[in-house]
């Protein structure tokens, strides 16, 4: 996988991506990473990458030919055809982790970060394939986002996480919200540990973890629940979860 970020601040994405999960991915070579400034494409000598808005108001827009040329050059750096161009921002298709699963498919994703109060609407409908969001509310600039995008595809990728750690995304994958974990010591003034964690039961373990991540994806996350369809054995777990806590 080959991930190509269009931004005005390259390092923040290269820095960042430079850390734990992602950052030893790209030592590996199982990804790439290139950031391109659109400002090493402008062709006026201030440089200029953002001008005011038609129609008034506050705020500057992104130009379209610095963030064009920007593009056209990590095209033309790497010459994959299995490729994608998304733009990140709040008016993009909402995040998931299989809007994210598709995209580890791809050879090249080329990100772009805009800053400002936007991008000119040509580029994004000329250039971009698809246009992702975070969420609901407002960042400062799309790199950020793209960090999120870089991290979360680079796990997916065969080889970059260990078995275990592989294992543990399992959970996310089955619609539910993670159980509770605890490590030493097993009494503390805060808490102590549940004993089943300590009995070595590794049935009745198995069996309370369902039951906790059932649980909470139910009192947290009820919108999840309705996305999956229970087991019978799941269903009575939660019936049990849900007597207890009342
Ligand atoms: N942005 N998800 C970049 C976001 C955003 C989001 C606001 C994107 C500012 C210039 N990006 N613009 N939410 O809030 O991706």
């Amino acid at each position: 996988m080959r991930f190509d970020v269009i931004s005005l601040f390259p390092e923040m994405v290269s820095h960042a991506a430079s850390y734990g999960v992602t950052g030893r991915a790209i030592e590996r070579g199982l990804v790439g990473l290139s950031v391109w400034n659109p400002r090493d494409y402008t062709l006026d000598k201030h440089r200029t990458v953002d001008d005011r808005p038609y129609g008034g108001g506050p705020g500057m827009v992104m130009k379209c030919q610095p963030l064009l040329d920007a593009v056209d050059a990590a095209k033309q750096h790497n010459v994959l055809v299995n490729r994608k161009v998304i733009c990140l921002s709040p008016q993009g298709r909402l995040l998931s982790q299989e809007l994210l699963l598709d995209a580890s498919c791809y050879d090249q994703l080329i990100l772009v970060s805009g800053r400002y109060e936007g991008i000119d609407e040509r580029f994004i409908q000329h250039a971009c394939d698809e246009e992702w969001s975070l969420g609901d509310y407002v960042i400062s600039g799309g790199e950020l986002a793209a960090l999120i995008v870089i991290d979360a595809v680079t796990r997916l990728i065969p080889g970059v996480l260990g078995d275990d750690e592989s294992a543990k995304q399992d959970s996310h994958f089955d619609g539910l919200l993670d159980c509770p974990h605890y490590t030493r010591p097993e009494h503390s003034d805060i808490g102590d540990v549940p004993d089943v964690l300590l009995g070595g039961n590794h049935a009745d373990i198995k069996r309370w973890r369902m039951k906790q991540a059932l649980g909470r994806t139910w009192s947290r996350r009820p919108d999840m629940l309705e996305k999956v369809t229970l087991s019978a054995e799941q269903d009575a777990l939660l019936k049990e979860f849900r007597t207890e806590v009342v």
